[in-house]
């Protein structure tokens, strides 16, 4: 009996799809850029349907590619052309298992929408900080196997430090239970952190416990135009400092992204009267509602333009004005789209390097090419910088992406020279799995590939991704 035919005797009709109409929408990536093939797409409802998928998969030595929301910036979440494996999708497993307001944790499946995970955790009088745009469609799934950064990383971390416990199904179909909601376990190797950022290449995560945080009582929101990027840096400092590290998210917003973004996403706006470059979107936040936030930052703020850090600033007066600003940080990357073809660079570098990176960097790439469009934006906070490129005017979309290879050498030489990553919170998926060799140690690389060998011998973990080619 073929895997098909099996997987039928398994799977009510709405949770296998074959029919290629169906599949399509889960066969090409959030930038349209992989397009996919599957020999079907199975949706489980439980852990033990997947334990009996990847068991019938195993058997038959055929491989899985899971996906979560398909929000994912790599193509990791997308199978390849040959059409040889299973798609399987978690988007049925959305059920909140628990929450312990008490304990501070709760127990998500991997199907479940970041959103939905925020909103539950709220209602419980508790704060579950993830936050990124794709927030409405991604699921936790994919928010660990990516290790998912965010806006809020620099004051409560990456989706590893937020994750305390795992359950996953392992490639040969058996259960680890590894649901632990401990802050402490020093009882050996931490498998758990294995399956967080391994891009579905070892095993698909069903459930998670995740670590939950007190709901802030306040909430103070700036928009700042910084006199120039080396600027930026003290008044990083300046302001955890000052707010007794109450500073949440510090983003970085080029004055060319707000232009794009007021001329293609409806809605933008130039909070200012003047021009200014670059901008910054800052939020701190405050669980007790005994500490003046605004009282201990305007001093900050007005020093800062008193000494010509700063050219002006605006502090949201209300949430509704947060919103709007934050809609613009979502509207800088939504405006590349419209803007043409355009070539991702998620790299990270240490903060205190990023201004003299990005000085470095731009006229590099100017005069690589000519009239290129340097977009780089992103969580300034966090040394992380989205050092996109745009089609120049003039170039075709083709010729442009034909200098994909050429154009990120440049970045990634310069970003390896700072002592940074090529892939700060994307992940390599397809699209950074080659390029990578090129900035891992052998010996790093040769230890992925044990850890592989030891967890999916058979290779069936979502083939082609993260893992360099064997040359
Ligand atoms: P998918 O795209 O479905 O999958 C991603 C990877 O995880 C794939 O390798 C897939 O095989 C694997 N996977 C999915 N579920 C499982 C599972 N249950 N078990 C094992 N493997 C699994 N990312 C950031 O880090 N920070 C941002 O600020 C950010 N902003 C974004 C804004 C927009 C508008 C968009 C479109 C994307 C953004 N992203 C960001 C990228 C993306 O949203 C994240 O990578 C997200 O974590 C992916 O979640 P997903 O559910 O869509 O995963
Ligand atoms: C963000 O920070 C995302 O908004 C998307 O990580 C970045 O568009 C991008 O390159
Ligand atoms: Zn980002």
């Amino acid at each position: 009996m073929d895997v098909i035919e099996a997987l039928h005797r398994e799977l009510p009709p709405d949770r296998l799809l074959t029919e290629p109409g169906a599949m399509a929408p889960y066969l090409v990536d959030w930038r349209k850029l992989y397009h996919g093939q599957a020999l079907c797409v199975a949706r489980p409802r439980e852990t033990a349907e997947v334990a009996r998928i990847m068991s019938l998969a195993a058997a038959a030595g055929v491989a899985i590619v899971p996906q979560g929301g398909n929000t994912g910036l790599t193509g990791a979440s997308v199978p390849l052309e040959t059409g040889s494996s299973i798609l399987l999708s978690l988007e049925r497993m959305d059920r909140i298992r628990a929450i312990d307001a008490a304990n501070y944790t709760m127990t998500v499946e991997a199907g479940c929408i970041l959103q939905k995970v925020q909103e539950a955790a709220y209602a419980a009088d508790r704060l579950f900080p993830l936050s990124l745009g794709a927030e409405g469609s991604c699921r936790i799934g994919g928010n660990l196997s990516t290790n998912a950064g965010g806006i809020a990383v620099l004051h409560y971390g990456n989706m590893r430090d937020l994750t305390l416990g795992l359950e996953v199904v392992l490639p040969d179909g058996r259960v680890w239970e590894g649901l632990r909601a401990l802050r402490k376990d020093n009882t050996g190797y931490d498998l758990k952190q294995l399956f967080i950022g391994a891009e579905g290449t070892l095993g698909i995560i069903t459930a998670a416990v995740l670590k939950l945080f007190p709901l802030p009582r306040q909430r103070l929101t700036i928009f700042a135009a910084a006199a120039n990027m080396e600027a930026a840096l003290p008044l990083l400092a300046r302001l955890r400092q000052a707010s007794g590290d109450a500073l949440t998210s510090f983003e970085m917003i080029p004055r060319v992204a707000l232009e794009l973004a007021m001329a293609h996403v409806p809605g933008s706006f130039d909070p200012f009267a003047q021009r200014h470059d670059p901008y910054l979107l800052i939020e701190l936040a405050a669980g007790s509602e005994g500490i003046d936030l605004r009282a201990m930052i305007e001093p900050v703020l007005a020093a800062a333009l008193e000494e010509g850090l700063l050219a002006d600033a605006t502090i949201a007066e209300s949430e509704a004005r947060a919103k709007r600003l934050w809609f613009l940080r979502e509207a800088v990357v939504e405006a590349q789209g419209p803007a043409g073809a355009s070539i991702k660079h998620d790299i990270a570098v240490p903060v205190a390097a990023v201004a003299a990176f990005l000085a470095e960097a731009k006229p590099v790439l100017e005069a690589a090419l000519p009239g290129v469009i340097v977009y780089a934006f992103g969580h300034l906070g966090d040394g992380n910088i989205h050092f996109n490129l745009l089609q120049p005017p003039g170039v075709e979309a083709a010729d442009f992406t034909a200098l994909t290879g050429a154009l990120n050498r440049r970045v990634h030489d310069l970003v390896a020279r700072y002592g940074g990553s090529i892939s700060a919170e994307h992940g390599l998926g397809r699209l950074r799995r080659e390029e990578i060799t090129r900035y891992k140690s052998e010996i790093e690389i040769e230890l992925m590939r044990r850890i592989k060998a030891a967890l999916d011998p058979q290779g069936l973990m979502n083939p082609g991704k993260l893992l360099p080619a064997k040359s």
